[in-house]
Order: structure tokens, then C-alpha cells, then sequence
């Protein structure tokens, strides 16, 4: 195999320009730090280079270390011992940063003497985001340049700053429109007439800044996330700044950086990180398959559930026309949005300006012929199949030829709604997620007949709203209500074994989710599935029952919980253990005492295995792509990596084991693990190898 250049080295009157291009975004693979780390060295022997310039080809700086290297052992020269050599260098180095600069990507730019950023490039630390720190010397050089709070703030918080920010922050020296290629140059140049190279960050500790603003912020994000183990290190490590010689706080911090990737959590993290790229691929659709051009969308239906659609739209700068049959439901699904801008702005979110130009992308029609001229067409109109299929079939009648014809049905038969038109190849479902505009999971529903384009349209749409788009083929509920019913079964069930509601939420937060399913009932309101329930014959009796006494959720004060004077926070309810002692007694069934691992597992257990059934059917492809749609449809908790993530974790064998035994003991057959979950058990293997075994 033929070797890529990965570093290229040019010389620009005695300033060596050495050159990163290690696509798709120059990740510090451990040939490029070996390269960094040569070329520096070839730069200081050569005595006709004054000078050093860091730049790099492609859309980013440097993304920061090869995450695909984590978790194996670790191959000479480290980073460190890069920046040590850089550190080393007698001659100045400066960084022309034309991309994001993120971990140690930035950490390489801190090495460098000076830094020239192009306008509109991010610079940022997101370890903590992979549940690590950064182990480059982002937390020793950060502070010496830009105070110890800030750099905290940074490293903790993971969110990159603009290139504009961080120049008032301190971060980079200048600013320029375009390539930073001229003005590293010229300072390189300059740098080089002093004579000597300036004091390397390491070496001062003047910008450190008081203790006391340090510990304020140290105080301030160790409340925010106290869950990620990370952000203690980050912490201790940005403190050792002030404490410690910057050698030995480096080699803590290494140990520290070390440990952490080793931690559970952090490899959940990175299998994350990877899930989401890979989910942007859908299976069986080609890269080279583009998709149409979309710049005007029609959004059918004001309900809050299309209001929140046209919403993140216009916030991605995207025209919207949204659709109603009366005017008097327009105007009240206008005013709605209105309303959510005003909030955002009253909070400070949101700029009054930014606020207008959102609102003035926003435009209202009555009657479907206002989807004459749009690109893509979003139905989100009452889930009611035969409702959908007339008003598809009037679309397709009015629709321009090439439009994509979305439906936002959570539940029902896209290809049944596709039959109604006579371009089953333009639709497809893009399903939503409550509210709108603010959760990112967008499960992209790809029916029989929909054309590979159609697919790619809806999957760029979606990246377009900064929503995370997963492909997910026709079945009842698609991936994530799918997997979800089996969970609200199980409480259910769990309710009518013995347990209480608090019990089972307490479980549930315990696992890592902010709210358990009750809590959740209760903020979503009891009714919708209760109507739902008596439409299709089902019943589930303790909730049944709670809707029959008035107790519809939040919305009533009371629901599996009181809220008492109507605020957000339920407290256990003695009448609701009545009632739920009641159901049980009348059903015959022995209320037994519950443990919290009992509970937890027949939570979470029949969602693996109905995400087994899932992949074995073809509906996701990918063991990923079903923890991508929990992780950001349903707030999986991410250091857990997502259900099936979780369920390899324990193995197939343990899931099916534990399951079977469940099933024993509460006589609950809907809890016998499936043939894919036995296969698996079986055959000693994971659920990768359920991936597209259908299709
Ligand atoms: C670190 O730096 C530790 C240090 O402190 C010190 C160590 C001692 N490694 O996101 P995209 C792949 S930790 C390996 O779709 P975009 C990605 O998987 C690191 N691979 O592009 C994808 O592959 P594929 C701290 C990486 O334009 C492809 O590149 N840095 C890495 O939407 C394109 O990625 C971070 O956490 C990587 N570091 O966004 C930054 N990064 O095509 C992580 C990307 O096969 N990266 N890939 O699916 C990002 O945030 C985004 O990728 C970025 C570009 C904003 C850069």
C-alpha cells in the first residue's frame, strides 16, 4: 500500500510551513504525531529555517487525537511528547488554524507561540464530551494563557468558542477573513527578528488568575454535571496549574487521562461518538446518492406538533408554509409559535432579532393547494390512517412533481399512506420527536417504494435542523415507540405485581434517566394513551383506571403522583396505592415485595430484546442506529451508550436468561426472550450479527 503524505513540508523564506493532511479531519493518528514530531525536528537542525507555521488542508485544523486509537495500547511518540519537542524547539512556532481546532487539535495550537485563526472556526476542548480530559496540555496551557476560570469553563463544559470569541478570550492573536496562511507567515517572520523564541506558556504562570474566581468556577461545574467523572479530573487537573511545577501536574494528568479512558463511561462515550457518525450513512444507500434540492417546505397541520416542525425549519433558516384547513386553527397554531419565540427571548436565549427573522420565514396558508410550490411537504395532522391517505391522495393532485411528501406519523403504515398516491417513491415518514424543535432524534422512515434520493433528501434535511436522522424501515411505532411500548407494559405490569410508582421511577433515575415513566405520564398527560388504548381494544388496567377517577396528569394536579397546588414536582399518593392495591385484588394477583434490580431489568431487558426482533426484522440496520434513536429521541442516559449498547454489555445470554426467568416468576408470557434473543444466547454472539439479516 502506497503511504499518504500525511505532513507535507514547504519552505516560504525561512519559514518552514508544515503542512497537516490526514482526511477526513486530521485526527493525531500516531503517524502524524511521529511526522509532527520528525519534521519539527528536521526544521531545528536545518539552520536556514528561522521559523516554524502549523497549518492544515481539508475542513478542519486538527479534530483533535484519534479516537479509534483509545482503549488500545498506546504507540510512541504520545501528544505530550509531541508538544515536549515543540516545547524544545528553539525557534518560534506559529499555528495557522483554518478549521475547527478541537482537544488536541487545540492543544497542538497552544504549543505554538502564536495563533491566526480564520474567521468563523471553532476552537474548543470536547473530551469531556468522550468522558476524558484533555491529556495534551489543554489544562496547564489553557490557564497560563487565558486565566484559570476560563479555561475550566471550556474544558468542562466542552463547547467550542468562535474564532471571534476567542480572540477576545485571548486564545488567538488574530483574526482574518480567508487563509490565516499570510499572517502566520508574517508573524512567524517577525517572531523570528526578535531572536529569541517568547516564553513558552509553560514557563509562566501570571495569567493563572485568583484562586478564589477559580474555585468559584470549579465549585459552579462540578454541581452541573455530577455525574461524568471526567469533570473531577478536568477539575483537579486545572487546579494543579497553581500547585504544581507544569511537569509533575502533566504526568498527573496523564494518569489521570489514562484511567479515564479505561472507564466504562468513557468507552460508552466513544461508541456514541461513532454510533451518530455511522447513523448519518444509512445502510444500503450509496454515498454517491445526493438529494434534492429543498428551499421552501410546506408543513400540514398547526397542532403543536406542527407548529414545532415549522419551527425548526425556520430556525435552520428554511421557509415554511404552515397548513391548515380553518383559519381559525392557523392563527391559533401562529400565534402558538409566537408564543415559544417570546419565551426564548424573555429568557435570553433567543435574540429579539434573531427572534423576527425566524417569525418572517414563517408564512400561513388554509387549504392544501398552499403545498403547491414546496420542496417538501410534512404532514402532521391527527394520527388517524384514513384521514392521512385522503389527504395524501389530494397532495398528489396538487404537489409539484419532484416534491418530497413527508408524513410525521408516529405509528401507522407509511407505505399504506404512500398507496394513496401515485408517487410512492417521493414518500416517506420523517417522524419527529415532541417538542419539535428542540429534540434532535428524527427517525426517517423508508418506505417500500422510496427512491434512494427521496431517502438521501430527507436524511441532508434532517442534518440541516441539527437533528440526528436515523433510518428506520415501516412497522407499528418504528424503533423507538416500539421498543418504548415494552417498557410502558412492564411498569405497567410491575404496578399490578407489587411495586409503586415511585418505586418504578425511582429505579429508572437510578439507572441514568432524568425521569421515570410515570413522572413521564404525568408531564405528557394520561389521556393520549388511554384514547389510543380504547380505539384498538387494549386495556391497561391501573392507568385505565386513573383516567376513569379524573387524575389525567400534571394538567389535572393529579395523576400517578398529586402536584397539589399545580406545580411540577409529584409527591407519592396514598389514594393511588389504593387504587393501584385495588386493581391487583381485583385481578387475582398477589402483591409481592419488588426489588429495584427486578424492576430495572424488566424496564430495560424486553427493550433489548424487542431491539433484537428490531435488527433481525431489518426495521434498524445497525445495533447503533437503535441506540442513536434512544439516546436523543428518548434521553437514554449517554454514559450507559444506548440500549443495545447496554444489552451487549451483559451479553445476549444474560439478557435471555434473565428474561426467561422473569417470565417464570410472573407468569407475564409477553416476557419469553425472542427467537433472535435465544439465537443469539445460543450461538455465543452479539447483536451485530442480527445486522441486516433481513432487506
Ligand atoms: C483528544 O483530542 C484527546 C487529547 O486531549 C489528548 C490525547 C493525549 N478521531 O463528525 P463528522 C471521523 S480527544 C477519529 O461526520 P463533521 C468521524 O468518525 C478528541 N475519527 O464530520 C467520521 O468518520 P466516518 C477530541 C474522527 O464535518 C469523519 O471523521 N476531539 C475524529 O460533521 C467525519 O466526522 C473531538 O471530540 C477523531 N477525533 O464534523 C472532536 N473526529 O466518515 C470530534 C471525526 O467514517 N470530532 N472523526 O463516519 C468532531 O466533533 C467532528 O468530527 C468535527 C467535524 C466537528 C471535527
Amino acid at each position: 500500500m502506497e503511504e499518504r503524505a500525511l505532513l507535507s513540508v514547504t519552505v516560504e523564506d525561512r519559514v518552514a510551513v508544515l503542512r497537516i493532511a490526514n482526511p477526513p479531519v486530521n485526527a493525531l493518528s500516531a503517524a502524524l504525531r511521529a511526522a509532527l514530531r520528525d519534521a519539527v525536528a528536521q526544521a531545528v537542525a536545518d539552520q536556514g529555517i528561522q521559523a516554524i507555521v502549523l497549518a492544515a488542508s481539508g475542513r478542519t485544523f486538527v479534530a483533535g487525537a484519534d479516537i479509534s486509537e483509545f482503549g488500545k495500547p498506546p504507540i510512541s511518540p504520545s501528544l505530550p511528547d509531541v508538544l515536549v519537542a515543540m516545547d524544545e524547539c528553539p525557534k518560534p512556532l506559529v499555528a495557522a488554524i483554518s478549521g475547527a481546532a478541537l482537544g488536541g487539535g487545540l492543544e497542538l495550537a497552544l504549543g505554538c507561540d502564536a495563533r491566526v485563526a480564520s474567521s468563523g472556526v471553532k476552537l474548543g476542548l470536547p473530551e469531556v464530551k468522550l468522558g476524558i480530559l484533555p491529556g495534551a496540555g489543554g489544562t496547564q496551557r489553557l490557564p497560563r494563557l487565558i486565566g484559570a476560570a476560563a479555561a475550566l469553563e471550556m474544558a468542562a463544559s466542552g463547547e467550542p468558542v468562535t474564532a471571534e470569541t476567542a480572540l477576545s478570550l485571548g486564545i488567538v492573536d488574530e483574526v482574518v477573513a480567508g487563509d490565516p496562511l499570510p499572517a502566520a507567515l508574517r508573524r512567524a517572520r517577525a517572531l523570528a527578528e526578535g531572536g529569541q523564541r517568547p516564553q513558552r506558556l509553560r514557563d509562566g504562570r501570571e495569567r493563572l488568575g485568583p484562586r478564589d474566581a477559580f474555585e468559584a468556577a470549579a465549585a459552579k461545574v462540578l454541581r452541573r454535571a455530577p455525574d461524568n467523572p471526567a469533570v473531577a479530573s478536568i477539575v483537579e487537573s486545572v487546579r494543579s496549574a497553581y500547585d504544581l511545577p507544569f511537569d509533575e501536574a502533566m504526568s498527573q494528568t496523564r494518569a489521570m487521562f489514562l484511567r479515564l479512558v479505561q472507564d466504562d463511561r468513557s468507552k460508552a462515550l466513544r461508541h456514541v461518538f461513532f454510533a451518530e457518525r455511522a447513523a448519518q450513512q444509512p445502510a444500503g444507500l450509496s454515498r454517491e446518492v445526493r438529494g434534492r434540492a429543498v428551499s421552501h417546505v410546506a408543513v400540514i397541520g398547526a397542532g403543536t406538533m406542527g407548529g414545532g416542525i415549522a419551527m425548526s425549519f425556520a430556525n435552520a433558516g428554511i421557509p415554511v408554509t404552515l397548513i391548515e384547513a380553518e383559519p381559525e386553527a392557523l392563527e391559533r397554531g401562529l400565534q402558538r409559535i409566537a408564543q415559544n419565540y417570546a419565551t426564548s427571548v424573555q429568557r435570553g436565549s433567543l435574540a429579539a432579532e434573531e427572534r423576527d427573522r425566524r417569525l418572517a420565514r414563517i408564512g400561513g396558508g388554509v387549504g392544501l393547494e398552499n403545498a403547491a410550490g414546496a420542496d417538501l411537504v410534512v404532514e402532521a395532522v391527527f394520527e388517524d390512517l384514513a384521514l392521512k391517505q385522503k389527504l395524501f391522495a389530494q397532495l398528489d393532485g396538487i404537489a409539484r412533481p419532484g416534491a418530497v411528501l413527508a408524513t410525521n406519523t408516529s405509528y401507522l403504515d407509511v407505505d399504506a399512506i404512500a398507496g394513496a398516491t401515485r408517487r410512492p417513491d417521493d414518500v416517506l415518514g420523517m417522524h419527529f420527536f415532541s417538542p419539535a424543535n428542540v429534540m434532535k432524534l428524527l427517525e426517517v422512515v423508508r418506505g417500500a417504494g422510496t427512491s434512494p434520493e427521496t431517502l438521501a433528501t430527507a436524511v441532508e434535511l434532517g442534518r440541516r435542523l441539527g437533528k440526528v436522522p436515523v433510518v428506520v424501515g415501516v412497522c407499528h411505532g418504528f424503533v423507538g415507540n416500539r421498543m418504548l411500548a415494552r417498557r410502558t407494559a412492564q411498569a405497567e405490569r410491575l404496578l399490578l405485581e407489587g411495586a409503586l410508582p415511585e418505586q418504578v421511577d425511582a429505579a429508572l433515575v437510578a439507572f441514568g434517566f432524568r425521569m421515570g415513566p410515570f413522572a413521564m405520564a404525568d408531564l405528557a398527560g394520561l389521556d393520549i394513551g388511554w384514547r389510543i388504548r380504547k380505539a384498538t381494544g387494549k386495556t391497561a388496567p391501573v392507568a385505565d383506571a386513573l383516567c376513569e377517577a379524573g387524575r389525567l396528569g400534571q394538567k389535572t394536579g393529579k395523576g400517578y403522583y398529586d402536584y397539589g397546588g399545580g406545580g411540577r414536582q409529584g409527591v407519592p399518593d396514598p389514594a393511588v396505592r389504593d387504587l393501584i392495591e385495588a386493581t391487583s385484588a381485583r385481578l387475582g394477583i398477589a402483591r409481592r415485595a419488588i426489588g429495584q434490580e427486578e424492576v430495572t431489568e424488566r424496564l430495560i431487558l424486553p427493550m433489548i430484546d424487542e431491539g433484537a426482533r428490531i435488527l433481525e426484522e431489518g426495521i434498524a440496520a445497525r445495533p447503533g442506529d437503535v441506540d442513536v434513536v434512544w439516546l436523543h429521541g428518548y434521553n437514554w442516559p449517554a454514559w450507559r451508550g444506548g440500549p443495545m449498547y447496554h444489552g451487549s454489555r451483559l451479553g445476549p445470554a444474560y439478557v435471555a436468561q434473565r428474561l426467561e426467568a422473569y417470565a417464570g416468576q410472573s407468569g407475564d408470557p409477553s416476557l419469553h426472550p425472542s427467537a433472535a434473543l435465544r439465537r443469539l444466547a445460543r450461538e455465543g454472539r452479539d447483536f451485530d450479527a442480527l445486522s441486516g439479516t433481513a432487506r
